[in-house]
């Protein structure tokens, strides 16, 4: 340990800490930005600051090549001064792979619009997976390798030992370190912290490929109170397109809403003929189709096969009438914060639609039920949820999340 440290401490060796220092801090920052943007709570807290702050995880995250490509520079020296000791090879081998690793998924994410949905959501998986091992490893590794945690007794008396009693605990020592008691205490605190969210996570994105149970308990724990219950049409029960497949990530920037039928009504008003207005009752009346279509986010995840079941937008439009100077629409959410605009041209579209089930059932309320937009072409930041009214409008509309750096045109 001690040849170690004092080869670290020369010319190379003194680049070689200075690099390791800069790279922990950017883990540190990219840990915390990223966990923060992964965090539902933080979506409705942050508002704005989230899209600054994914700009900063990106930055940082391009910025984190530096020192990898830096450290491959001076590796083969490392390498020559790690010789006989397989587990600090095997350390670097992992850093260098988990750096790497979200060094590449973060570009596919970052370039989802380049890469397609398909890429994007395998990126996100492994993006996802590295840091579920990775962070906890890492900071295993800090923590252990920490100043205070090494006994200074133990490291100058027994220096000359060490290869030998890092690998075999067993040979005359203390009878259990203080810093082997402590490394195993810190295992197992970050095992019950980490664990839990890691297996959920790894349950969700396994356990979901054929629609899912997490959808049920969507559906069992509905806050909506809205009778009666929409019936599904034959094409929708069973899903003709057989079942979702994927997971929804639940996005709010609000607290999820709940409604029932004394608060809910729709609205169709601003430039129409007709201006319209229904409650659920009335609402759930109106004719509907069906269609199979897929849903993507464009933080890289993506539901495919969804049946949606709903009014197509052109419909409802052709209703209220649209009148002659009207270019676009304003889509609101009953959370009260969220819009979206489209244009007409745009909402032309057959499979635009204002969905009311997804493969046969009512949309729970965290999924935007009762009323959902849905605009498949496009990135599903358009599909607003809780959708109560439409507004049309002669200009554009930049909704919630476009005002903050989202591209009002969201073609997939
Ligand atoms: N009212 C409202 N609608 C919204 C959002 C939101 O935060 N609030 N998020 C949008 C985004 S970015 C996505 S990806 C989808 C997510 O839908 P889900 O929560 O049903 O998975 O809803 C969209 N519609
Ligand atoms: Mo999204």
């Amino acid at each position: 340990m001690k040849g170690w440290l004092e080869r670290l401490r020369k010319g190379y060796g003194k680049k070689l800490v200075a690099l390791h220092a800069w790279n922990g801090w950017i883990v540190v920052v990219l840990a915390l930005t990223g966990l923060i943007l992964l965090g539902g709570f933080w979506r409705g807290v942050l508002g704005e600051g989230r899209v600054w702050l994914k700009w900063a995880h990106i930055a940082v995250g391009i910025a984190s090549i530096m020192p990898i490509l830096y450290y491959l520079a001076l590796a083969g020296k490392h390498w020559r001064q790690l010789r006989g000791k397989p587990w600090q090879k095997f350390n670097v081998y992992v850093v260098l792979g988990f750096l790497l690793g979200w060094f590449l998924s973060g570009v596919l994410l970052w370039q989802f619009k380049l890469v397609g949905p398909r890429i994007s959501n395998a990126a996100l998986v492994a993006h996802d997976l590295l840091t579920w091992i990775g962070l906890p490893y890492i900071i295993y590794h800090s923590i252990t390798r920490a100043k205070w945690l090494k006994d200074p007794k133990r490291r100058t008396v027994q220096a000359e030992n060490r290869s030998v009693d890092e690998l075999h605990p067993a040979s005359p020592q203390p009878v259990y370190t203080r810093r082997a008691f402590i490394r195993g205490a810190i295992g197992v605190g970050l095992a019950v912290t980490v664990g839990p969210s890691f297996l959920k996570w790894l349950g969700e994105s396994l356990g979901s490929a054929g629609g899912g149970a997490s959808i049920d308990k969507l559906i069992e724990n509905n806050a909506n109170e809205l009778l009666p219950a929409p019936q599904p049409m034959t094409a929708s029960s069973p899903p003709i397109g057989g079942g979702a497949q994927g997971h929804f990530r639940v996005y709010t920037v609000t607290p999820i809403p709940s409604f029932n039928n004394a608060n809910w009504s729709f609205r169709v008003d601003g430039l129409v003929d007709q201006p319209l207005q229904w409650k659920w009752e009335e609402f759930v009346k109106l004719a509907r189709t069906v269609q199979v279509s897929d849903f993507h986010c464009v933080t890289g995840w993506s539901v495919y096969k969804n049946t949606w079941e709903g009014i197509p937008v052109k419909e409802m439009l052709k209703l209220a009438g649209v009148q002659g100077k009207a270019k676009s629409a304003i889509f609101y959410s009953g959370d009260g914060v969220y819009t979206s605009g489209i244009t007409l041209e745009q909402l032309a579209k057959d499979d635009a639609m204002i969905a009311v089930l997804h493969d046969g059932k009512p949309i729970p309320s965290d999924l935007g039920g009762p009323v959902r937009l849905i605009m498949p072409k496009m990135y599903a930041y358009k599909s607003v949820k809780w959708l109560n009214r439409i507004e049309l409008i002669e200009g554009e509309h930049i909704g919630y999340w476009e005002q903050r750096g989202y591209a009002n045109e969201a073609w997939v």
